[in-house]
């Protein structure tokens, strides 16, 4: 494969980041007028290639030795490349996990689905099963990959329900370590689990002992981001209390939880403000729905009961948008970063450390 056209790793996706911020800065300092008066300068090897375009302006080149347009070169790339993000969804059956994968993302995964019966359930081992969708917008590709646990807590003794996702995390932490030190290093593709979303049931009282099992055992290999699910069938009152609950109980059980970093000194307010609020979401609260009704001549997607509509949107019925903001608009770079330099990290230094040859180094 052309390294080009295959998708970047998490180090270049990172700088993503960056090159947003510059073209947002810059993007207005050109205009066409400004074009036209400079078009002796056009083929000048000197001439800044900005990828919109934006920066090409003879003042800039007066000014600036033109390093400003590293992160425009870098954006360049990483669009073309496209990114991959690998996310799994863990809970106990009918928790809604396919339904608010199908909401964040806007598209159907799950359409040759077939539900076991009762029968069929009660033998069930965990089996892990992959689906990839190619999400495009405005010319940017994700590669989009949604890694299912169907029945997970559905045996008569779920005692070992975890095993499964645990030997998956691991394997995909292996496959990419034998790729790293193999001969081909330009084309790997990264099936690591970046981040996986745990549903918590709304109908208990805090975490079940399969929730802490599972979690315990998978916080040092993937960002875990627990959800209540099903948050339509709790009062406000209920919720928070629940929210409490859940948080009070992953500190007693000493669960790491993906965390949402600190905002830098320089971030914009309202930035600083909007982080405060996701991190006060957690565990989110979530509704999912694929129905779309009309409500004041707007689509949405909600659910409707005879007593009325709830919105899958609306921040005042559930936590969607705040974890739809945290996965994909705002957050999505820091998970597979966090993935790349501290749980691959421990991976790989764990393996070096039970390798014999380096035992007397
Ligand atoms: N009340 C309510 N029902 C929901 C919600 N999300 C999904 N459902 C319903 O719950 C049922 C199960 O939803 P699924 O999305 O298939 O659940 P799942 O967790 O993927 O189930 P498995 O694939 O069997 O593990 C469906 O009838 C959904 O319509 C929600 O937020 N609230
Ligand atoms: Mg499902």
């Amino acid at each position: 494969m052309d390294p080009d056209t295959s998708f970047c790793d998490p180090t270049q996706a990172e700088d993503k980041d960056e090159s947003i911020r510059f073209s947002n800065a810059f993007g207005s300092s050109s205009s066409l007028s400004e074009e036209k008066a400079h078009t002796a300068d056009d083929k000048s090897p000197l001439r800044p290639k900005s990828p919109g375009g934006c920066v090409d302006t003879r003042d800039f080149l007066e000014k600036y030795v033109g390093i400003v347009t590293l992160p425009n070169q870098v954006q360049q790339k990483a669009v073309k490349k496209g990114f991959v993000f690998n996310l799994m969804v863990v809970g106990e059956s009918g928790l809604g996990k396919s339904t608010l994968v199908n909401s964040l993302f806007l598209t159907n995964l799950y359409m040759d689905r077939c539900v076991p019966d009762a029968s069929e359930k009660i033998a069930q081992t965990v089996s892990i099963t992959k689906s990839t969708v190619d999400i495009i917008e405005e010319g940017v590709n994700l590669r989009l990959t949604v890694i299912d646990t169907p029945g997970f807590g559905d045996a008569l003794n779920n005692h070992e329900s975890w095993k499964a996702a645990v030997r998956y995390v691991d394997q995909e932490m292996e496959k990419y370590r034998t790729n790293e030190i193999g001969l081909n290093r330009k084309n790997i593709t990264d099936n690591r689990v970046h981040c996986c979303l745990y549903f918590i049931s709304p109908h208990g009282h805090g975490l079940k002992p399969i929730d802490v099992n599972f979690m315990k055992a998978l916080d040092q290999k993937v960002n875990i981001v627990p959800v209540l699910a099903k948050a339509d069938s709790l009062t406000p009152k209920e919720t928070r209390n629940m929210k409490a609950k859940i948080l009070a109980e992953i500190d007693k059980f000493k669960i790491k939880i993906f965390q949402v970093p600190e905002c830098d000194l320089d971030n914009e307010v309202l930035f600083k403000q909007q982080t405060l609020e996701l991190k006060k979401s957690i565990p989110f609260a979530v509704i999912g729905s694929n129905t779309v009704v009309e409500r004041n001549s707007r689509r949405v997607r909600a659910r409707v009961y005879p007593w009325g509509i709830v919105e899958v949107e609306n921040p005042s019925h559930s936590d969607f948008v705040q974890l739809r903001n945290m996965l994909i608009r705002t957050h999505m770079q820091d998970l597979i970063h966090t993935t790349h330099y501290v749980l691959y990290e421990n991976y790989r230094i764990n393996c070096l450390c039970r390798n014999p040859f380096l035992e007397n180094v």
